[in-house]
C-alpha cells in the first residue's frame, strides 16, 4: 500500500507534532546531517568538472526524489506513520502562513542576525545546531521575503508555464535551457530579463538564510520545498501522457561537451546507482493527497 504526503497546512496537530519529532530525533542521533552533507556533496555547477546529477540537469527531478525516500525512510524508523509533508508555495504565500508556525518550521529570522528564535528549530531550544554548512553559523537563519530586497514567491502562473512544456529537458541539458520542463522547473535563468530565479530556485531565495546555497538542507523547510517540487514532475507526466518521459533517453554522444556530465535514462545516478527510469514512478511506494 502506497502511503500518502499530505499538505503541510492540512497535517493534524499530532501530524505536525509526529513530524518534527521524528526530525529532531534524527538530528539528535546524527543522520539528519549526514543529509546536509551528501547535499553538499552533490552541489556541482555547470562551470564545474564532472557528473551534475543533482543539480542543473535533467537528474534534478530523480536525485531529489530519491533524496526525499531516503529523509523520509529514516524518518520512518523513528516513527512509521510519519511522511514527508509538501509546501503549496502557490497557496501559501505569507511569512506566517502554512509552514512558518510555531507547531511546524517556526517563523522568520530576526533582525539583523536572521537567527530563527520561534518553534523547535530555534538556536535556543537547544535542538538544532547547524554542524554542516558553507559558513560557520551555529543557528538556523531565514530572510524570509528578502527584507532587504523584496522578492515574492513563484505563482501558480509561473508553475504553470513550466507545467505546460510538454518536453522533458533538452540540450545542452544544464542551466541556460530556455525550453523543457525540468529547468523552467528547477528554475535558473539566463540573467536577460528582471527574473532571473523561478519557481523551485525562487523559492529558495524568498526563504533565504540557510535555505541559500549547498547546505540547504540545514532548514527543513528544504524537503516540504521539495515534496511539492517533486508533485510537479507527478503532474507534469499525467497532462503529458504520451511524451511525458525523462530526458535524454542515451548518453550523449562523443564530441557533445554534456557527455560524462548528465545521466541519461537508463544510466545509474550516483550514490545510489539507481537509474532515472526507475524513479520515473513510484506510485508503489507514496502518492501526493
Ligand atoms: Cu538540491
Ligand atoms: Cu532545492
Amino acid at each position: 500500500m502506497a502511503y500518502v504526503r499530505k499538505n503541510a497546512g492540512k497535517l493534524t496537530r499530532e501530524e505536525r507534532r509526529r513530524f518534527v519529532n521524528a526530525l529532531l530525533e534524527i538530528k539528535r542521533r546524527g543522520v539528519y546531517d549526514e543529509f546536509v552533507r551528501l547535499h553538499l556533496a552533490y552541489y556541482t555547477a555547470d562551470g564545474e568538472e564532472g557528473l551534475r546529477a543533482a543539480h542543473m540537469g535533467p537528474s534534478f527531478l530523480p536525485w531529489h526524489r530519491r533524496f526525499l525516500l531516503d529523509l523520509e525512510a529514516a524518518l520512518q524508523r523513528v516513527d512509521p506513520s510519519v511522511t514527508v509533508p509538501y509546501w503549496d508555495w502557490t497557496r501559501d504565500r505569507t511569512t506566517t502562513s502554512t509552514p512558518w508556525t510555531d507547531d511546524l518550521l517556526g517563523g522568520n529570522g530576526r533582525s539583523p542576525d536572521r537567527q530563527v528564535v520561534s518553534g523547535p528549530f530555534a538556536h535556543a531550544q537547544g535542538h538544532w545546531p547547524i554542524r554542516v554548512g558553507v559558513t560557520d553559523g551555529v543557528f538556523l537563519t531565514r530572510d524570509l521575503g528578502r527584507a532587504r530586497d523584496p522578492i515574492t514567491l513563484p505563482t501558480k502562473k509561473d508553475l504553470d508555464a513550466a507545467l505546460a512544456d510538454k518536453v522533458y529537458d533538452t540540450s545542452p541539458w544544464d542551466s541556460t535551457c530556455t525550453t523543457g520542463f525540468r529547468n523552467k522547473l528547477e528554475g535558473w535563468g539566463t540573467g536577460k530579463d528582471h527574473v532571473p530565479w523561478r519557481n523551485h530556485n525562487r523559492v529558495h531565495r524568498w526563504v533565504g538564510g540557510a535555505m541559500l546555497g549547498g547546505a540547504s538542507v540545514n532548514d527543513p523547510a528544504f524537503w516540504l520545498h521539495h515534496a511539492f517540487v517533486d508533485l510537479q514532475w507527478t503532474r507534469w507526466q499525467r497532462r503529458h501522457k504520451k511524451s511525458a518521459r525523462y530526458l535524454p533517453a542515451a548518453a550523449p554522444g562523443p564530441g557533445d561537451e554534456q557527455r560524462g556530465r548528465v545521466v541519461a535514462r537508463d544510466e545509474r545516478m550516483p550514490p545510489w546507482g539507481v537509474t532515472p527510469r526507475q524513479l520515473e514512478d513510484v506510485s508503489g511506494i507514496y502518492r501526493y493527497a
